[in-house]
């Protein structure tokens, strides 16, 4: 499969998996599981043709390891990124490092140091310990301004947080006392 087809495939499955399964009469479990035979036919019955090696070389290959399979290589799923808010990934909880980046854009920035970050439409906030990686999140939406998050100091006051498959750090909002604003 070439590079375009690849992405094109990622897209489907990030708008199936963490979005609206029901596009194509799929239903995930609740830990966001999706089976792969299913999965396959009823994309195929919208056009979106694949096989299981395809899909193979998309979790094994994908940039930002968006998708996994379980051990039996039976059920697939998105890392992270879902608005589905029923599905739990049930994701360990775990010490972050002292800070995290957040990447985000200049016309956001009055509604973050008044109401912190919030989810917006996704399960949780997501930030990086990767000073790159959150320039690139920024960068989707114009001139990347980047939040330094002290994120220790929010775990030793009783938040939670967690770490995606991908490596992605994960956290329910954070309060606008914890980020540290240049101006
Ligand atoms: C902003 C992609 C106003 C926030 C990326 C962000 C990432 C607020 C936007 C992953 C706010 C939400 C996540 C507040 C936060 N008021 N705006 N209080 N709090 N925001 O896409 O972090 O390619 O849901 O700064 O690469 O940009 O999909 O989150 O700009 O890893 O795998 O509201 O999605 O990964 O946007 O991106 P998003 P995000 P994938």
């Amino acid at each position: 499969m070439n590079d375009k087809n690849k992405k094109r495939i990622s897209k489907f499955l990030s708008l199936i998996l963490r979005h609206n399964p029901g596009k194509i009469g799929l239903e995930l479990d609740e830990n966001g599981w999706a089976d792969i035979n299913e999965l396959i036919t009823k994309a195929n019955k919208r056009n979106v043709r694949f096989s299981k090696e395809s899909l193979e070389d998309i979790v094994e290959t994908n940039d930002k390891k968006r998708f996994a399979f379980n051990d039996d290589k039976t059920k697939i799923r998105a890392n992270q990124g879902h608005s589905i808010t029923t599905i739990d990934l049930k994701l360990e909880s775990l010490e972050p490092p002292a800070y995290l980046y957040h990447g985000t854009v200049g016309k956001f920035m009055s509604a973050i140091k008044t109401n912190g970050l919030q989810k917006m439409s996704r399960q949780h906030v997501h930030l990086t310990n990767e000073l790159e990686t959150a320039v690139k999140v920024g960068s989707r939406r114009g001139q990347a301004i980047i939040l330094n998050i002290r994120a220790k100091d929010m775990h030793d006051k009783g938040y939670t947080f967690y770490q995606s498959e991908n490596g992605v750090w994960l956290t329910d909002a954070v309060p606008a006392e914890f980020i540290a604003f240049k101006n």
